[in-house]
């Protein structure tokens, strides 16, 4: 009765394995999270490295503005259109719906004729300068994904910044400098983003592309260019995704550069039109903006494949037993293999990188405790028996204990001889973190390979490098120390396979 289960199965899963073949190989969607595979073993889940689907993020955003007050209508003001002083039509008054310029006007529906913005009151405290903060919060990292787009209803600001901040508007850095003339306003050359090459792709530059000249109604925008970014690393159409996508993958601070939780526009001098200011007609001065376009996507760290909006606020949508807003740990009690972001590689499935159920090193009743031999001042060593013949016997250094089987397990099918383990090791044992750069440091020199085992220096050995490598007869105490080195992935996939279902066990040893 299962067989016909299993081949429907099967073929479901070969009918997704073809449709997976269907999407571009260079592009590499990470829409999927896991999928069911039929292995030799029966069912088992294939993971893979995922991300939300871009979308427009200025729904998920907060705005605040500094000043507050420096939104047009209190008390109701009439402006004068920045090419001829003599036509004061605009009228903003905070307390007529149709009049009013709330900051939300930035962020409505466009595409309807008159346009709808926000207006800040006109520059008439001049010589004073006329400078609003907007800030754009998601209370979540985001990961851009496309050009990042102001349109302006009136003239585009002479002076103005943009930046960012990945620390939720505690600390900021400028994304971008924007000025008729940059060197007088941030004493910049100015460059466009079409000057950045793979090299200088992180540099921040000042650009005179969207403040120069005054244009009315012909340009109104005034973009950050990320596809210009991207188009360094995947060509001008984007076709190579995943010559950007190995890159991401590298290089953290290209990574960093996309990413933010918040953004602010800092609106510096507002457009003039001239050299000079008008001071017998300052309400032809004021900053304008119709609206504002954020592409991006959560950042899930690769391991969600959706993005919700609960109760005002962001979070993924965490797979591979990782949790969190941006699922950057891992789940309670899968601390078993330590957590790391996804890799987009390779394309297109990219590599899961779930965080693993603790595996206790389960020790039944063969095991002896260290505890019940003799140290002899000599050696330093303490002798455990492995097995419970008695007669496999394995020597420690203090401070350490032998790794060790239930019987019947025979140690050459798992590839491992006895070794010892440091004593943190013996209460907890992770089945694939043997070693990193932070608490689990490789000794004397070694260095550590993927978590998963320390590459000594000559003359050093054990699982950190702890010990000194006998060279010969006679060098050493005691010939039963000098232990092959741990051979890591076949214990973890045997304690997986027969342990993983009992329940977590800490064992104390030492
Ligand atoms: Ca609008």
């Amino acid at each position: 009765m299962l067989w016909p289960l299993l081949f429907t199965l099967q073929a479901s899963c070969s009918s997704v394995a073809r449709a997976m073949q269907h999407y571009p190989a260079a592009w590499g969607h990470y829409d999927v999270c896991k999928s069911q595979i039929y292995t030799e073993e029966g069912l088992a889940w294939d993971y893979m490295a995922c991300q939300p689907e871009a979308t427009d993020m200025t729904k998920y955003l907060r705005v605040t503005l500094d000043p507050p007050n420096i939104t047009c209508g209190d008390p109701p003001e009439t402006y004068c259109a920045l090419e001829n002083p003599y036509m004061c039509n605009n009228e903003c008054d905070a307390t007529t719906e149709e009049l009013a310029h709330p900051p939300e006007l930035m962020f409505d529906f466009e595409g309807r004729n008159p346009t709808t913005f926000w207006q800040s009151t006109s520059w008439k405290k001049y010589p004073k300068p006329l400078h609003v903060n907007i800030t754009l919060s998601w209370n979540k990292t985001i990961e851009l994904t496309d050009d990042i787009i102001l349109t302006f209803e009136s003239g585009r600001p002479e002076q103005m910044v943009l930046e960012k901040s990945l620390d939720y508007g505690r600390t900021w850095t400028p994304y971008q400098f924007y000025a008729t003339d940059c060197l007088d306003a941030f004493t910049m050359e100015p460059k466009t983003a079409k000057e950045l090459t793979q090299r200088t792709l992180l540099d921040i530059i000042c650009t005179e592309d969207y403040s120069r000249g005054y244009v009315w109604k012909n340009d109104k925008t005034v973009r950050f260019e990320i596809k210009d970014r991207f188009a360094l690393f995947a060509g001008p159409r984007l076709h190579n995704m995943a010559s950007l996508y190995g890159q991401l993958d590298t290089t953290k601070n290209l990574r960093d550069f996309f990413t933010i939780t918040d953004l602010r526009i800092r609106l510096l001098k507002p457009a003039t039109g001239a050299t000079m200011v008008d001071e017998n007609n300052l309400s032809r001065y004021f900053y304008a903006i119709s609206d504002i376009k954020v592409q991006g996507r959560c950042k899930c760290n690769l391991h969600a494949n959706s993005c919700v909006f609960d109760k005002g606020k962001l979070g993924c949508e965490c797979e591979h037993n990782t949790t969190g807003a941006d699922c950057s740990r891992c789940k309670k009690h899968y601390h078993g293999r330590a957590w790391s972001v996804g890799s987009y590689l390779p394309i297109p499935k990219g590599t899961a990188n779930i965080c693993e159920y603790i595996v206790a090193l389960f020790i039944m009743q063969i095991l002896i405790s260290c505890k019940d031999f003799q140290h002899t001042a000599a050696s330093s060593k303490q002798m455990c028996r492995t097995g419970n013949t008695g007669q496999d016997v394995v020597a420690c250094a203090l401070g350490t204990c032998p790794l060790m089987f239930p019987s019947g397990v025979s140690l050459g099918d798992l590839l491992i001889t006895p070794s010892c383990l440091l004593c943190p090791f013996c209460l907890v044992f992770s089945a694939a973190r043997v070693c990193d750069n932070a608490m689990l440091r490789c000794q004397n020199g070694g260095t550590c390979h993927h978590h998963q085992r320390c590459h000594c220096p000559p003359g050093f050995t054990g699982i950190l490098c702890e010990r000194v490598h006998c060279q010969g007869s006679g060098e050493c105490d005691d010939q039963l120390s000098g232990q092959a080195s741990f051979s890591h992935p076949p214990v973890g996939r045997w304690l997986a396979r027969n342990l993983v279902v009992i329940p977590l066990l800490i064992v104390f040893l030492c």
